[in-house]
């Protein structure tokens, strides 16, 4: 397959003037007719007219009215066209029941719908599918559908057809139809200026009770965008719809977003508190590409992450002003280092940035995404409140209706504040983690920190460069008065000293507050220290990182060693959760254990090789440690986070739910179940009924609860989707893959529902020890299970061969049926470029 690469990057020949779009809608033999204005680009040297095109059936085409015969590709179409503006008419046929893939037009549950990000236009008509080609359209919908939606403002109905008209110039991946018998829930929302807008979230019928959070989540998101950015919507209308075959979360198709309907759907009865919060998360996400993303786009796929990294953040910052925003950091640093740090890491490493590409889609990552989100939240930590917002309108402002570079961003910042980033730009360039050591110094009331930064190598990236660093340090005294309150150090160099003068004593430094930046800090401190800071620290991230080193320190010792369960680690845990002027919410944070993955890397990290058994074993081995030094205390919190109100989907509600079942996980070692039975027979919530199944399954008690929670949910596809992952992440490692082959025979187990591969496949592979069980079972079983999923829908193919990623890192017998599985899966005839570009990666 042909490798694209950023340094290739040339204008587009032509630009497009208005685009109109005809669509009659059958499953088999859908018709679209394009006619599209067309004129030379100045600013292109060449003259050849390329339009995209894949699995088109061409029936005509024709320029200013004349019939033409363009030259046919499996890529798309040249032609021979006039040298001044013309108009470019063609007719194609697509099938859309035929695409499983789920890009292009597809049809889910007999609904017609689009993916087109990232290029997914072309598998609809003839066009140049690039994000630099802007155009406004209008579409014409033909069919029987009873709703027959496309993007921008309604412009006619009638019996059989509907017209849409979008007057915002945009990128072909930012189309979007649907056509299907769906419902409505309806909401206005005025705009600050007074624009009045329609707002629907649309559904199959059945689902209409479920849409009153998403849309509450919408309208709280317009307001934010509102008061924080200054940004207000376009249109006079804001469609959502439901589907329930996707490939991602969701979709930001102007005007008309697309929700995988896991997004979207939410009920207190088939919904947990978690579940309450991604959905708020993704649809201001959603909403507010609207202008990161929408109003501004991309000149090519390369700047993914100016789109994606920035929309992050924002829903990152508007989570954190709707609940907690110290939760919320310390949940995004968890997700940043069990996902993107294992990606940098590992064969799969980027820059957030690449320079090359064979298939874009195996680009959607964490290193784009999260990784992208922190340098914004860097920015915005070295440049201060003030100055971030005072670049942002001006990139608002300078940028709005432009195809932007990552150079146009920094730009930005650079003529906002004054400021050089050419240093900062290596974040975007260069993959990897730095690793930040540290060391200290007290001499005569100046305490000194020096910090050195280094990044070990990447795939084609054998040496890195210093980086702009943001520490964020503040400076305790013995008693816990903070006598340095937090500071931004900014590192600049490999090596680095800081200095603090006029200090009466030695201070315990709280360094990388608020994980100010995206970096491994190696500090070689001790456990009293931990401890202390876990106590007095002000900064609430660097308290709950405190508890995470103890927990680590002591995990570690057990597996290297085969210690027993530090004590001190036990102590100072159980007065922190004892302590009810503690949020509950944090107290439920500092009770997580670190993922098994994380600690499997940490093993490799220091040089030897993770046994994922051993790992498993000890982490059991303190869960039940706890347990016993706990039971009293559990068993009390327990009693009082009882929510007696009514369930809402509160941070507060949900604080106490957490809370209370983590004290539930405790007892449920020593009670052998008896309290999560009494749990799960009393339910009226998912939240609660989901903890107290998973308990079950954990004390071996399941049985008749999964079968019980079977029979109540059959009906309901996203509910289904947890109690077959429920069942595999919960089974012991040498149970996993049996469980899974099992579940993978169940008659609701379908490779043609991404949620429903997911939520089993998936499951697996976050089963550290059972999936990389010494039999190989695990790999084989998704290695068998990828071969099947890659000729029906390459993109989730792809993804989930992210599982194999850390392959490498362990034993000899490991790594053969690893790369048995992953040569088996590479020899596959006919497989997509998607899965052979992730294999041929992973294999390195
Ligand atoms: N911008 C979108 C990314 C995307 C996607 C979504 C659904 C299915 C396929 C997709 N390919 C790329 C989602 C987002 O980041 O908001
Ligand atoms: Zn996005």
């Amino acid at each position: 397959p042909q490798t694209i690469y950023l340094a290739d990057y040339t204008p587009p020949a032509f630009l497009v003037g208005p685009v109109t779009l005809t669509f009659r809608l059958d499953p088999e033999k859908t018709r679209v007719i394009s006619k599209i204005e067309f004129r030379p680009n100045p600013a292109s040297q060449s003259d050849t007219f390329f339009l995209h095109g894949e699995n088109l059936t061409l029936i005509r085409a024709a320029i200013d009215g004349q019939e033409v015969t363009p030259e046919l590709s499996a890529q798309g179409l040249t032609c021979a066209v006039p040298d001044r503006p013309f108009t470019w008419e063609a007719e194609v046929e697509i099938a859309p029941a035929a695409n499983t893939a789920l890009e292009g037009l597809y049809m889910s549950n007999g609904m017609y719908c689009t993916q087109c990000e990232a290029e997914g236009f072309r598998k609809i008509t003839y066009y140049p599918d690039r994000p630099d080609v802007m155009a406004p359209f209008t579409v014409r919908i033909e069919g029987r559908e009873k709703i027959m939606l496309s993007n921008g403002n309604p412009a006619g109905r009638g019996d059989g057809w509907a017209e849409w008209h979008d007057p915002w110039p945009k990128p072909a991946y930012l189309f979007a139809l649907v056509a299907g018998d769906l419902v409505n829930h309806p909401d206005r929302f005025t705009t600050k200026s007074g624009r009045e807008v329609e707002l629907n979230i649309w559904v199959r019928p059945g689902d209409e009770d479920k849409c009153a959070f998403g849309m509450e989540a919408l309208k709280k998101s317009m307001t934010w965008d509102e008061e924080t950015y200054g940004r207000e919507y376009d249109l006079d209308v804001f469609n959502i719809v439901a589907v329930d075959d996707f490939n991602m979360g969701a979709m930001e198709n102007k005007g008309l977003n697309i929700f995988n309907s896991s997004c979207v759907l939410a009920s207190p009865e088939t919904s947990t508190d978690a579940n309450f919060e991604r959905i708020e998360a993704i649809i201001a996400h959603e909403y507010f590409h609207n202008w990161t993303g929408n109003r501004i786009t991309c000149r090519d796929w390369f700047q993914l992450c100016l789109k994606e990294g920035l929309t992050v953040f924002r829903d990152a910052q508007f989570t954190a002003d709707m609940r907690s925003a110290p939760v919320k950091r310390i949940e995004d640093a968890i997700m940043l280092r069990g996902r993107q740090f294992r990606e940098d890491n590992g064969p799969l490493a980027h820059p957030v940035r690449p320079d090359s590409f064979v298939e874009i889609n195996n680009f959607y990552t964490a290193t784009v995404y999260e990784k992208g989100a922190e340098l914004i939240g860097m920015l915005k930590t070295l440049f201060g409140h003030d100055e971030y917002y005072k670049a942002l309108d001006l990139y608002f402002q300078r940028h709005d209706g432009d195809a932007a570079t990552i150079e146009d961003w920094l730009k930005v910042f650079e003529d906002a504040t004054g400021r050089d980033l050419t240093q900062f730009k290596r974040w975007y360039e260069q993959a990897g983690t730095p690793r930040l050591s540290i060391s200290d110094d007290f001499s005569n009331g100046t305490y000194t920190l020096t910090f050195k930064q280094e990044t070990p190598p990447t795939p084609g990236q054998p040496q890195k460069d210093p980086r702009v660093i943001p520490i964020a340090v503040g400076l305790l005294n013995p008693n816990g008065d903070e006598v340095v309150p937090t500071t931004v150090l900014e590192m600049t160099q490999a090596e680095q000293s800081f200095a603090f003068d006029g200090l009466a004593s030695r201070p315990t430094p709280s360094i990388l507050r608020d994980f100010s930046a995206p970096v491994i800090l190696e500090h070689k401190t001790d456990n009293a220290t931990r401890a202390f800071l876990l106590a007095n620290d002000t900064d609430p991230f660097n308290r709950w990182q405190a508890g995470r080193d103890l927990v680590l320190d002591t995990l570690l010792r057990m597996i290297r060693q085969g210690d027993a369960p530090d004590s001190a680690y036990l102590d100072a845990l159980h007065r922190l959760i004892r302590d009810d002027t503690q949020d509950p919410a944090f107290r439920a944070l500092a009770l997580g254990l670190p993922p098994q993955d994380e600690l499997a890397q940490l093993i490799h990290d220091a040089g030897a090789v993770p046994d994922p058994q051993a790992i498993w074993e000890a982490t059991e081995t303190l869960k039940q440690a706890r347990a016993e030094a706990f039971q009293d205390t559990a068993t009390r919190l327990y009693a009082q986070y009882q929510v007696t109100d009514p369930y809402r989907p509160s941070a507060e509600q949900a604080a106490a739910r957490r809370l209370a079942n983590a004290a539930l996980g405790i007892i449920n070692r020593l009670d052998g179940g008896a309290l999560a039975q009494r749990q799960f027979d009393g339910a009226d919530n998912m939240t609660q009924q989901l903890a107290a199944l998973s308990a079950l399954i954990s004390a071996g008690k399941g049985d008749a609860a999964v079968a019980r929670f079977y029979d109540q949910w059959k009906h309901d596809r996203l509910v289904i989707d947890k109690w077959f992952a429920i069942q595999i992440q919960n089974a012991a490692p040498q149970d996993a893959a049996p469980r899974t082959k099992d579940l993978t025979q169940h008659p609701d187990f379908t490779i043609r529902n991404p949620n429903r591969f997911r939520s089993v496949l998936g499951a697996l592979a976050g089963n550290s020890a059972g999936f990389h069980h010494a039999s190989g079972a695990g790999y084989a079983l998704l290695a068998d299970q990828l071969v099947a999923l890659d000729p029906v829908n390459p993109q989730t193919t792809a993804r989930m061969c992210t599982a194999f990623e850390t392959w490498a890192r362990y034993d000899a017998t490991r790594q053969a049926h690893a790369r048995a599985a992953l040569e088996r899966i590479l020899a596959t005839p006919d497989l997509s470029r998607d899965t052979t570009e992730m294999v041929t990666r992973i294999l390195g």
